[in-house]
């Protein structure tokens, strides 16, 4: 079990070692269910990463380079087994950093911390080959087959709300293809990812190979990451903007980039759908993890027969919300990250006012007259009411909220949802088989879900269009991501 302190300390991990910031500069993470210091967390700068890329560059050739890809993939099992075997020591790392519910951290974010490893640990040992057999000018033949290689050393840039989750959604994948990682999580949840380097001694996983840097994005070092000319890929999941930032940093030395960005994600709710079924996925969809899921719901769109009914059910959802710190008896939604993040959120609570929304439940800072006044949250909050051209309903909030709107037909409710910036994912609620088959592939999104919302298996695309992002990761696109191929062409 973790000792549990009142300062934890966070170092660098540097060429299998924990080290100080060669600064000697910290700075410091704060919990959001009590607003007070947690940890004191080391500060990379810019001589601390150039240590980091070139110990991953080192490695590269070292033994690493050299295993088998059984070999490799076998090393991997060995670190979803550790995940596993110390699986509460990544829960409690992860709950005080996040402020979630225990119960959804123990079933969601640490299990896919070790399937992350294991799933790509078993494709990479499938991984095949194209083959083309060619007549060539002078009537022989030539055959052409496919080989790869690592990338080389990979840039993992990671957000805040599931951070074991999305940093080894990266880091599996890009092990298994033989690359080295430098990963900078977010500078607010930096534990379980300091956590994974103990991991990855452990089980023998050779020094240089996996290495975690700490800091904040411009000015520190996320971008002194993806500045360094020795990485060879930066793999980012975050805000669009922070992508953009990203991309541009990346385009010197031509570095490859796989974004994974905001979105603002429509569920449509047809009048034929199972309402039980629709009104417990929405209620995932909007207040899970307190809506800060890249995949969570924002916008709603209720067929006009079952709209009043509809509302009135979430409504009722919402305000039998238990809010809590992890543990708290019945919790069913936590704190937001942070204070600079419950601010964002609150603005958009507020605007919603002055633009005259109807409030249907929520719309401000719930007050406990206990010890949950300290931490960073926010109610559950549902309008009504507003135009298409609402911020509220056009721009990502990634708070526990949702604007729902009536709709009379299927072309009017695909432009509706169609008509945004983002496209990342929907969900779609009906009981008509061939209406599901029909809507799904109009929708401008990456991932489409029908009758249920977040059910994943590893080995499909996962990825944004328009604003959400660029390439897809999951089953053989990480696999081609995180690899470089070539073509080997034999004359016979
Ligand atoms: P963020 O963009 O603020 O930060 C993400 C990471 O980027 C952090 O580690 C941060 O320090 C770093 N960073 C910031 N500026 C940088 C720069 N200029 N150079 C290098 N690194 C930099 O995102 P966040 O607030 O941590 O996460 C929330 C956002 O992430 C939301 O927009 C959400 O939709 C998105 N998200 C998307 C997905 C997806 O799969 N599409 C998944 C989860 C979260
Ligand atoms: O399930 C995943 O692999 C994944 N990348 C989920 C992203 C969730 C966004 O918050």
């Amino acid at each position: 079990m973790l000792k549990r302190e009142a300062h934890d300390e966070h170092r660098l991990f540097i060429d299998g070692q924990y080290r100080s910031a060669l600064s000697g500069r910290m700075f410091e993470k704060i919990s959001p269910i009590t607003g007070s210091v947690i940890a004191q967390v080391h500060e990379a700068g810019r001589e601390d990463v150039d240590l980091a890329v070139r110990a991953a560059k080192a490695a590269l050739r070292g033994p690493w380079g050299r295993l088998t890809v059984a070999e490799r993939a076998s090393l991997l099992q060995d670190v979803s087994q550790a995940i596993n075997d110390r699986f509460d020591d990544f829960l409690e790392a992860e709950i005080a950093d996040t402020g979630k519910p225990r119960s959804l951290a123990r079933a969601v974010d640490i299990p896919r911390g070790g399937a992350n490893f294991s799933t790509f640990a078993d494709m990479i040992k499938n991984l095949g080959s194209e083959f083309f057999k060619t007549d060539t000018p002078d009537g022989g033949t030539a055959i052409n087959y496919g080989s790869y290689r690592p990338k080389g050393v990979i840039g993992v840039i990671s957000p805040w709300n599931l951070p074991l989750l999305l940093m080894t959604w990266k880091v599996g994948p890009a092990l298994a293809c033989g690359n080295t990682v430098v990963v900078k999580p977010s500078e607010v949840t930096p534990h379980t990812t300091t956590l994974l380097g103990e991991v990855m001694n452990a089980v023998g996983i050779p020094k240089g190979v996996y290495n975690v840097i700490h800091g904040f994005g411009p000015g520190s070092a996320g971008e002194y990451l993806t500045q360094h000319p020795l990485v060879d890929g930066i793999t980012f999941t975050g805000e669009t903007v922070t992508g953009e930032a990203i991309m541009t940093q990346a385009a010197v030395g031509l570095r490859d980039v796989s974004l994974e960005l905001g979105g603002k994600n429509a569920a449509i709710v047809f009048a034929d759908a199972d309402l039980d079924k629709a009104v417990a996925g929405t209620m995932r969809s909007v207040f899970s993890n307190c809506g800060q899921v890249c995949l969570g719901t924002e916008r709603v769109y209720v067929e006009r027969p079952v709209f009043d009914e509809f509302v009135a059910r979430l409504k009722a959802g919402a305000e039998e919300l238990v809010l809590g710190g992890p543990d708290y008896p019945g919790v069913g939604m936590g704190p937001l990250i942070s204070a600079e993040h419950r601010d964002k959120v609150l603005s958009y609570y507020q605007l919603a006012e002055k633009e005259q929304a109807n409030i249907v439940t929520g719309g401000g800072v719930p007050q406990f007259g206990d010890d949950r006044d300290r931490g960073y949250f926010v109610e559950p909050t549902i309008w009504t009411g507003l135009p298409e051209t609402s911020a509220l309903v056009r721009e990502e909030i990634f708070g526990p909220c949702c604007h729902i709107s009536p709709f009379d037909s299927e072309d009017e409710v695909i432009a509706r949802v169609n008509d945004n910036e983002y496209g990342l994912a929907s969900a779609i609620w009906t009981q008509d088989i061939s209406r599901a088959h029909r809507v799904a592939p109009q929708i401008e999104v990456g991932l489409v879900w029908v009758n249920s919302w977040f059910l994943r298996d590893l080995r499909t695309a996962f990825g944004g269009s328009k604003k959400s992002g660029i390439g897809r990761e999951g089953g053989e696109h990480s696999l081609e991501f995180y690899t470089e191929r070539a073509n080997i062409c034999v004359k016979l």
